[in-house]
């Protein structure tokens, strides 16, 4: 008993005599039974940085944007030099030569046309079969040849053709779309006209043009039978 009382006194007065502030005593001891409370001490120096074990290296991130193109590169070597090509000049010079003989052949074939079946006015070269035919026949017979019903477009041509016919013929002027309004076989309104007195009369339902002997021009039927003329383009 007495040796408790005198720990007991012992502590109490440890407590007390550390205790230089009430306050901070005081809470002490409201927070634990043995304190041991006095003036801050001076701080310790500051401890080695420990050695712990190194953990294990992470997965690899992702991949990152793609970054900005970098500027151009320095131009390479010049190559060799190449093979020396086709001569293209003589082939050239070969294919004018070539389409020179070709024109001046045909242009002696035109000419050997004209002489013997035909007659030629600017640019057109008329020729005729020498038969009698309906107009629709006459159309037909000239396409089959990449030519047309003979159309002339001036005095010059009208000659032309009524020199090789010297009988009445089909012109390519019909008024068979539009009555009295005559066109050629294109549909272009005529630009020469040499119509016969009283021409066109449309007698009967007359459509389709024909040149008389004298060069004059007279609107008849479609379905009767004269001459068949064609014209070609030079
Ligand atoms: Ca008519
Ligand atoms: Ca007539």
């Amino acid at each position: 008993m007495f040796l408790f009382s005198a720990l007991s006194l012992l502590l109490l007065n440890v407590i007390t005599a550390s205790c230089s502030e009430k306050e901070t005593c005081e809470n002490a001891q409201k927070t634990c039974h043995v304190v041991t409370c006095g003036s801050p001490g001076i701080k310790g120096e500051k401890g080695e940085t420990g050695q712990g074990t190194r953990g294990l290296q992470g997965p690899p991130g992702k991949l990152g944007p793609p970054g900005s193109p970098g500027p151009p590169g320095l131009p390479g070597v010049r190559g060799p030099k190449g093979d020396p090509g086709e001569d293209s000049d003589y082939d050239s010079a070969l294919a004018t030569s070539e389409r020179q003989a070709l024109q001046s052949e045909l242009d002696r074939v035109k000419k050997l046309l004209t002489f013997a079946l035909g007659k030629m006015a600017g640019n057109k070269l008329f020729l005729t079969n020498g038969e009698k035919m309906t107009f629709q026949s006459v159309k037909a017979l000239c396409a089959q040849y990449q030519g047309s019903v003979a159309t002339p477009m001036n005095a010059a041509e009208n000659a032309a053709i009524q020199k090789l016919a010297r009988e009445e013929l089909y012109l390519g002027i019909t008024d068979e779309a539009k009555e009295g309004h005559f066109v050629d076989l294109k549909g272009r309104p005529l630009s020469y006209r040499n119509w016969n007195d009283g021409e066109p009369n449309d007698v009967n339902g007359e459509d389709c043009t024909i040149l008389l002997k004298d060069g004059k021009w007279n609107d008849v039927s479609c379905n009767s039978n004269f001459m068949a003329v064609c014209e070609f383009s030079l």
